[in-house]
């Protein structure tokens, strides 16, 4: 059988076009496909929730790819290697305390476990704003990434979602929207966004768990923005925080009503 352009096209066409018409409406949207988005996805797919992750860049697994520093290694803390023993990457203790991970094995494992247990992964598109009616976010407002890195004046598609996770790192990008834009006060102390402070492993790390919530009703937070919207240390390339916080947003999602 000889293969044809035109099928080919067709077939990408036809499936994409389907599975975006699918999640156009979800249980949970999740921005920022990094260690805490992914997991969340994870946990909240396996559950039976309809959970569709939106990510800006081609790639997905966010700054644990990385390791520290492009050394492409990860340390994980005793909690944080239950987690990825539940996925099943492999970790080697380092010393008491302290195991390391191939950063490659942890970004790839944890994405096709998520993408198994039924999550959709929308990459290479950014969310640039949220629905907001009667003064609640209802969804996201989302556009191709190519879009907004050409300045492209072209109108966003919409996604509604009942419960959405702010997975999106240092930047906090959905919670730096809804504080600028909705009228919206985040349970932080100052009402908005609190910013995040300069590295102390130890103490970031217990806050990271501590400011994974429903920071608005509807809107979590988890990973690096969690801590970073309540004003919590930046950690390093330590993840233990980043898995442990993707699973706590999950919890927390699966247990409101
Ligand atoms: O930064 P990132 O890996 O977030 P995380 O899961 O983990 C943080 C750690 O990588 C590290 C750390 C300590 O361990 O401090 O930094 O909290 O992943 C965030 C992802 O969100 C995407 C971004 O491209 C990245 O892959 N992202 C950010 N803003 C948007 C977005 C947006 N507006 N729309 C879609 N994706």
């Amino acid at each position: 059988m000889s293969l044809n352009e035109v099928v080919i096209t067709r077939a990408i066409i036809d499936r994409f076009m389907q599975k975006l018409s699918d999640y156009a409406e979800v249980d949970t949207a999740i921005v920022g496909g990094g260690p805490a988005g992914l997991v969340a996805a994870y946990f909240l797919a396996k559950a039976g929730k309809k959970t569709a992750l939106f990510e800006r860049k081609l790639s997905i697994g966010g700054g644990m790819w990385g390791g520290g520093m492009m050394f492409n290694e990860i340390v994980v803390q005793e909690e944080g290697k239950e987690v990825l023993d539940h996925f099943g990457v492999s970790s080697m203790k380092y010393q008491e305390g302290y195991y390391t991970a191939d950063a490659v094995e942890a970004v790839s494992t944890i994405c096709s476990r998520a993408v198994q247990a039924g999550a959709k992964v929308f990459n290479c598109i950014s969310v640039e704003d949220v629905i907001v009616k009667e003064g609640a976010v209802r969804g996201l407002v989302v556009n191709w990434s190519p879009v907004e890195m050409a300045g492209l004046h072209v109108d966003p598609l919409s996604i509604e979602a009942k419960a959405i996770i702010d997975s999106t790192g240092h930047d906090t990008e959905v919670l730096s929207l809804i504080a600028r834009k909705a009228d919206i006060t985040l349970n932080t102390e100052s009402g908005g966004i609190m910013g995040e402070r300069s590295m102390w492993a130890d103490k970031a790390e217990q806050l990271t768990l501590e400011h994974t919530r429903e920071i608005c009703p509807g809107v979590y937070a988890a990973g690096m923005a969690a801590n970073a919207a309540y004003g919590g240390p930046r950690m390093g390339p330590i993840f233990g925080g980043m898995l442990l916080s993707g699973k706590k947003a999950a919890e927390l999602i699966l247990s409101s009503k």
